[in-house]
């Protein structure tokens, strides 16, 4: 549109290429290593293949999908040069999260329909989720929508000061109890201040402990119940955040709480600087919740939405 926003477009491509920079290096060092001295694609290139992917992040499950796709190119094309095979990977990945039914999602639009659109954040400690809440409250406010944030992690006094400086930062309310109260209190009076506000986004932070999956889905659903006293069908979303910079373990994470409570979005932290980035064509295809954001950073901007192409794109970038 105007030249404003063309140069934000390109300068978070650049962001977000510049991020998976040490996940593609890596990826295409194991590939050329793969294929060294050989100039076709046949069983024990694609057993190699197949290693790289794992040891990659893009986790078992799906990397089977890849290499049956490009087994079945293969058997149908005959001869399949190794020279081609970025080219094919990129291809197949992209045909294959394109076939998994979910939709990348409106970016940074809230739906206008819940007023206020209440975003739970759940997930374990460390992976970012106070930073991503930072992060998506400076987007919504600059987008003129009125924010507030809910300190309902209270396991820590750290967690409350964090959530703190991120208000002061990007510059709308918050509200929160002392370190050690009951979450679901502080949810509630959260939920109780953004009505009588009138504001449009509520995003609650929670502490999310796993030591424990019955207790984490006691804690949740009990932050839920009490939330709904005042808004009946709160939390609009609750978004579980992962950090991709752990690999196998963000499966698993993802695994457990989409076992212990209903997650309907994710975000993925800390792809700048980890060679793991695989770990999201890994989680875009097999948790059936979308990818609707992605850290790139632990600035205030460095959060994207997240686009399916749009990654697999930069993922690819070498071949450019
Ligand atoms: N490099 C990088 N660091 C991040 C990102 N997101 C969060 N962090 C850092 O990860 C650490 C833990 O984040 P925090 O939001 O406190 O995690 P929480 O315990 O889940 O609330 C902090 O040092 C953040 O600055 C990201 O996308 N990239
Ligand atoms: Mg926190």
């Amino acid at each position: 549109m105007s030249w404003f926003k063309k140069i934000l477009g390109k300068e978070s491509k650049e962001k977000l290429d510049e991020g998976l920079e040490k996940t593609s290096t890596s990826f295409f060092d194991k590939i050329s290593r793969a294929v060294v001295g050989k100039s076709k694609v046949d069983d024990e290139v694609l057993d190699d293949l197949e290693e790289v992917l794992i040891s990659s992040d893009v986790g078992v499950e799906t990397t089977l999908k890849v290499i049956k796709r490009i087994e079945e190119r293969v058997a149908r094309d005959k001869y399949v040069s190794t020279s081609e095979l970025d080219n094919i990977l990129r291809e197949e990945i992209a045909g294959l999260l394109s076939e998994n039914n979910v939709e990348d999602t409106n970016g940074f639009a809230i739906p206008k329909k819940n007023v206020p659109y209440v975003i739970m954040v759940v997930g374990v400690n460390g992976v970012g989720k106070t930073t991503t809440i930072g992060k998506l409250a400076s987007q919504f406010k600059s987008q003129g929508l009125k924010v507030v944030l809910g300190a309902a992690d209270t396991f820590r006094a750290a967690a409350v000061d964090q959530l703190v400086i991120w208000a002061e930062r990007a510059d709308v309310p918050i509200v929160k109890q002392a370190m050690g109260s009951d979450p679901a209190s502080v949810a509630y009076d959260t939920i109780q201040s953004a009505v009588a506000q009138n504001a449009d986004v509520v995003l609650i932070d929670t502490a999310g402990r796993l030591h424990n999956k019955v207790n984490l889905m006691n804690e949740l659903s009990k932050i839920k119940r009490v939330m709904q006293k005042v808004i009946p069908d709160a939390p609009h979303e609750v978004m579980l955040v992962l950090d991709g910079s752990t690999g196998q373990n963000a499966f698993e994470q993802a695994k457990q709480f989409t076992q212990a409570t209903e997650v309907s979005s994710l975000a993925v932290t800390k792809l700048d600087g980890t060679a793991k980035g695989g770990v999201v064509i890994g989680i875009s295809d097999q948790f059936k919740i979308p990818v609707k954001y992605i850290g790139v950073g632990e600035g205030i901007n460095d959060l994207q939405a997240f686009s399916k192409m749009e990654f697999v794109d930069s993922f690819f970038k070498r071949n450019k």
